[in-house]
């Protein structure tokens, strides 16, 4: 599937030119000295940075049509399989050696121990290939050092350290060449086991022994689809070095992927890169998929369970459903789905994920050109159920995800006149009909509509032969002279007005009501929800703008300092009264999020009010880095400018919390004030006894209640 030039390939198709030019005679010396050169120069390395776009696009091409791929976390962690001294171990398996501070002598044990006699790289890659996988990522080595090849620098390896003398990446290295499936390695930088990993002598870790066991990988072992990086969020490994090290593996093989964890872009787990320049062939969100869809190359990395290595407890896995779901849902975004598995000691993948697997190669054998070889359409989906993809041969493609119904509507389908609507792996042909308001409407046959034989379809793919959707251009909310408004909040009524492009009717909907035409501005008296579209004639409606007026009689005005990090922002001031409290999921999108600052909000009720209680919450979660603050006061004044303290929090930071919220009240027995000052200190740095010791901590808030009389 890759085509890989080598250097030989190269000199030969030179010296072919040459050939042409030159008479058989003067051939001979000639081809001597240029011989000669290539083997006295050293070869100079090639910068692999700057190259065209286009040249990009040749290398990830059969990446980008790739569309599925299986990831296997595999290693010594597989032995203990989550527990430690006869207790089970909270977190992700293949962490066990720092979540349960594992001294290195003592996970050696577990190493020495890891004989997995019943592997079988055939069946490993059959079974990825039978699920429509198209390549597999493999952890050559994870953060705990344990290598799943022979190394020439370490024994820390099955060769040098087991009783298994076998090399499974080479096995799976000619399983995976047998059978067409493209082998890459998943490598860490962060190296628990390397006494040299870390602090002053990182440098001789990264060139005598990082380096040269990725040139090894990159020589011994074929062409290699991808290098997936990963632990570079250490405080040794720097952009420069990222950079480095992109054209070094390049250099070696030039037609290598290189994800972007191999340099310091990544902007925390949603995996795509913060705003500049950054290193690497493209993002990787981990455990979670895109919101939108994105034009930038990007791969969402998922387990099945809730591990990526063996752990002998976990039993939550996600139904085949979620995860056909998902996979459309990320190929629709324009995104590649690396799906984990994670082999037991023995060299077995669980049954729970070798079922869905096959299930899922079922789907996938009517479904198939959703995945492979298929492009965004203008629109990545229609609500939660309807996802979009463009096959190779150009024929729209709509994959519903829950049942229809009798019938199903698609706002932007316009087919062609006189065009059939087939459904893959069907015979039969669906009539529709189409309206220029709602769109194409899909009749389904009764004998569809029943929840057993959905069951095991998962989803079905429509195929149009369709137009390029005409769309209204979405109409705009204005409220107080600002155009675009999407959370606003007012004091007694706020008066909303709509425009829309000419000869476009608006319409509108508050709350759950009635649809109405827009004619005059709206008045607004209480919390609502707007939601708006236009409809041109000969156009198909736009989609649905939403907006979201927030009474407020309660704030005159509220101010917060700093900003948060941009990650988590929610809806910035808003979310600290919206009423929406964040779960215990801190990226659910409704917390706040700062990195190392502390925080201060004013809030001004307007006038002198009785003041009952005052509440922030915030969150702790210890694996996320997210520390309560540390300290938290609220302080009242009558003027604005002479503040009095009120109540105060200390609060220690200690392990035996790791995940919790906390509301923070405090009892104020009517005191009378205007401005309520509410200041957070941070933890600031992670304290020694935790993973990102030194590293920046982080506060999260969310609702801030006052009650007043
Ligand atoms: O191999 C699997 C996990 O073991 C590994 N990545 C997947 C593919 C993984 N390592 N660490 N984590 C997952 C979670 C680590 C999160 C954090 Fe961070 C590292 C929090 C702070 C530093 C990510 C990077 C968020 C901020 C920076």
């Amino acid at each position: 599937m890759i085509s890989l030039i080598r250097m030989s390939e190269i000199s030969v198709s030179l010296l072919s030119h040459f050939k042409i030019l030159l008479s058989m005679k003067k051939m001979i010396p000639l081809l001597v000295l240029i011989l000669s050169m290539m083997a006295c120069s050293q070869p100079k390395q090639k910068d692999y940075l700057n190259e065209s776009p286009g040249q990009k696009d040749e290398r990830m091409k059969w990446w980008r049509d790739a569309g599925f791929g299986m990831f296997i976390h595999w290693g010594p962690y597989a032995v203990p399989a989550g527990y430690y001294k006869g207790e089970p171990v909270p977190g992700v398996g293949e962490w066990i050696m720092s979540s349960a501070k594992i001294p290195v002598a003592e996970y050696e044990v577990f190493a020495r121990d890891f004989n997995p006699v019943d592997f079988d790289a055939d069946e490993w890659v059959k079974l990825a290939k039978s699920a429509g996988m198209k390549y597999i990522v493999i952890t050559s080595k994870h953060h705990d050092g344990f290598c799943l090849w022979d190394s020439k620098v370490t024994d820390y390896d099955f060769a040098g350290f087991t009783a298994f003398k076998r090399d499974p990446l080479k096995e799976l290295a000619e399983a995976c060449h047998k059978e067409g499936i493209v082998l890459c390695f998943y490598h860490s930088i962060m190296d628990w086991h390397h006494a040299e990993a870390k602090g002053e002598s990182f440098a001789t870790y990264r060139e005598n022994y990082l380096k040269p066991q990725l040139k090894e990988l990159l020589t011994n072992y074929g062409p290699i689809g991808a290098l997936w990086f990963d632990g570079e969020w250490i405080e040794e490994w720097t952009e420069e070095q990222g950079r480095d090290l992109y054209n070094y593996l390049r250099n070696i093989q030039p037609e290598l992927i290189i994800n972007n964890r191999v340099g310091k872009g990544r902007d925390g787990m949603q995996g795509m890169n913060k705003a500049g320049e950054f290193v690497g062939d493209f993002g990787t969100p981990e455990q979670e998929i895109l919101d939108v869809a994105s034009k930038l190359d990007w791969e969402a990395c998922m387990t099945m369970n809730d591990t990526w290595g063996y752990k002998k407890d976990d039993h939550n896995w996600k139904s085949t459903r979620e995860l056909v779901f998902n996979l459309v849902d990320v190929v629709a975004k324009g995104g590649n789905y690396l799906l984990n598995v994670g082999p037991d000691a023995q060299g077995i993948i669980p049954a729970e994920s070798t079922q869905r697997l096959e299930a899922i190669g079922e789907w996938m054998k009517n479904n198939h050109s959703v995945v492979y070889n298929s492009r965004q359409w203008v629109k990545y989906g229609e609500g939660e159920d309807v996802r979009y993809t463009v096959s190779k041969e150009g024929r729209l493609q709509a994959t519903i995800l829950e049942m229809p119904g009798g019938q199903k509507t698609f706002r932007y389908i316009h087919p062609k006149e006189g065009s059939e609507v087939s459904v893959l792996g069907s015979d039969v042909k669906l009539k529709w009909l189409f309206d220029e308001v709602k769109g194409t409407t899909v009749f389904f046959p009764e004998s569809w509509n029943n929840e057993e034989n959905w069951s095991d379809l998962f989803a079905m793919t429509l195929v149009f032969d369709s137009q390029q959707p005409q769309v209204t251009a979405p109409p705009v909310i204005s409220y107080n002279d600002k155009a675009g408004v999407t959370k606003e909040m007012f004091g007694e009524k706020a008066r909303v007005e709509l425009t829309a492009v000419e000869g476009a009717r608006i319409f509108y909907q508050l709350n759950e009501g009635p649809v109405k035409v827009y004619q005059s501005p709206i008045e607004v008296t209480q919390t609502t929800t707007l939601s708006v579209y236009a409809q041109k004639a000969g156009f198909v409606a736009s989609e649905a703008v939403k907006a979201e007026f927030f009474h407020t009689s309660a704030f005159k005005e509220l101010t917060l300092n700093p900003e948060p990090s941009t990650n988590y922002r929610a809806n910035g001031n808003l979310s600290l009264f919206d009423g929406e409290r964040g779960s215990d999921n801190f990226k659910d999108g409704k917390w706040l999020g700062f990195e190392g600052d502390d925080v201060e909000i004013i809030v001004d009720l307007g006038t002198v009010k009785k003041i009952k209680e005052i509440r922030l919450s915030c969150m702790q979660n210890l694996g996320g880095w997210i520390f309560y603050p540390q300290q938290l006061s609220y302080e009242l004044s009558r003027d604005g400018s002479t503040y009095t303290t009120a109540y105060t929090y200390q609060h220690q930071v200690t392990k035996d919390d790791p995940n919790g919220f906390s509301e923070f009240p405090a009892m104020l027995k009517d005191t009378q004030a205007r401005y309520i000052k509410v200041n957070a200190r941070n933890v600031g740095v992670c304290p020694a006894w935790h993973d990102g010791s030194g590293g920046k901590a982080w506060m999260f808030i969310d609702e801030l209640m006052v009650e007043t009389r």
